[in-house]
């Protein structure tokens, strides 16, 4: 059975009902919120981070997820050092001032230390603890990690989409992923994983990763699903990424459907609605 609490240091958060998780970028250059942080001398100002995370609460956020790294298409690869001074006083400074969940969005077992010694509560992993001594830090700091599935690296990944079978390869890659978090004690009931909508994959792959999201409930983990304003909704669409709500909003309530237990969005206040109708409707079928 997939765990229903998460134990994220000191706070614990419950998944009995679909959980939002607000990006908040503190990279100069991600595709969609990148740079909204840095003055103009490209200096990270804390006060608009802060007061950025205080409306995400206001709109319901459950979980303030912090990156320093951007991981779109083609991205250029951030040094250490920038991703701990990105994120680490980012980090310190919401758990000083608000009670939430804070997750790292990082893939380095320095950054995973320093970020859990700095009161994050959930290790999130596009690379899925892939790089050297990364599974040991998470272990180290027993919290809950998210798994993510990605083909190549950001820099490579829109360049290689040709899968066999993209839902089985994804399939038994968190499979394997899951048991070498096992392996090196990462408590099963601290496993989410994530299939990885936009990472190395076709507009018909991540649509289909949606549409058969319930293949992954077999391995008894919670899942997390980011849609938000990724360029497939903008190839369907036609539209850029200020425009995209409606079909973020889409995916992610099929998601829902499909028993996804935490969404991964820029759009706090409108995915809470649809949370909110979804659960309703929910609550409705069951009465
Ligand atoms: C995801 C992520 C995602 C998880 C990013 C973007 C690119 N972490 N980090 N899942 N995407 N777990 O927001 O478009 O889909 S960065």
């Amino acid at each position: 059975m997939a765990p229903t609490q998460l134990r994220c240091g000191d706070l614990s958060i419950s998944l009995a009902s679909p959980l939002v998780m607000a990006i908040v970028n503190v990279t100069p250059d991600s595709f969609s919120d990148g740079g909204s942080y840095h003055s103009a001398q490209g200096q990270l100002q804390l006060t608009a981070v802060l007061n950025r995370v205080e409306a995400m609460l206001q709109e319901g956020a459950d979980i303030i997820d912090v990156g320093g790294e951007s991981t779109r298409p083609g991205a250029i690869p951030v040094s250490l050092e920038d991703e701990l001074a990105r994120v680490i006083p980012v980090i310190e400074a919401i758990r000083k001032r608000f009670d939430v969940v804070v997750s790292v969005d990082t893939s380095r077992p320095e950054v995973i230390s320093q970020a859990a010694d700095a009161g994050a509560g959930i290790i999130n992993d596009v690379r899925a603890l892939e790089l050297p001594g990364a599974l040991a830090a998470a272990a180290n700091t027993s919290l809950p990690v998210c798994l993510m599935h990605m083909r190549g690296s950001p820099q490579t990944m829109q360049a290689n989409t040709e899968y066999d079978d993209c839902l089985n390869e994804v399939h038994a890659y968190l499979a394997g992923r899951q048991r070498a978090a096992l392996d090196a004690s990462i408590a099963g009931d601290n496993i989410l994983l994530d299939p990885g909508f936009g990472f190395g994959k076709t507009e018909q792959h991540n649509l289909a990763l949606i549409n058969q999201l319930y293949r992954f409930h077999d391995l008894e983990c919670p899942l997390l699903v980011g849609v938000s304003r990724k360029s497939t909704i903008g190839t369907i669409l036609n539209k850029p990424v200020e425009e995209r709500l409606v079909g973020s909003l889409v995916l992610a309530y099929e998601s829902l459907r499909q028993g996804a237990k935490i969404l991964r969005v820029h759009d706090v206040g409108p995915t809470v609605d649809m949370v909110k109708m979804y659960n309703a409707l929910d609550q409705n079928r069951g009465s």
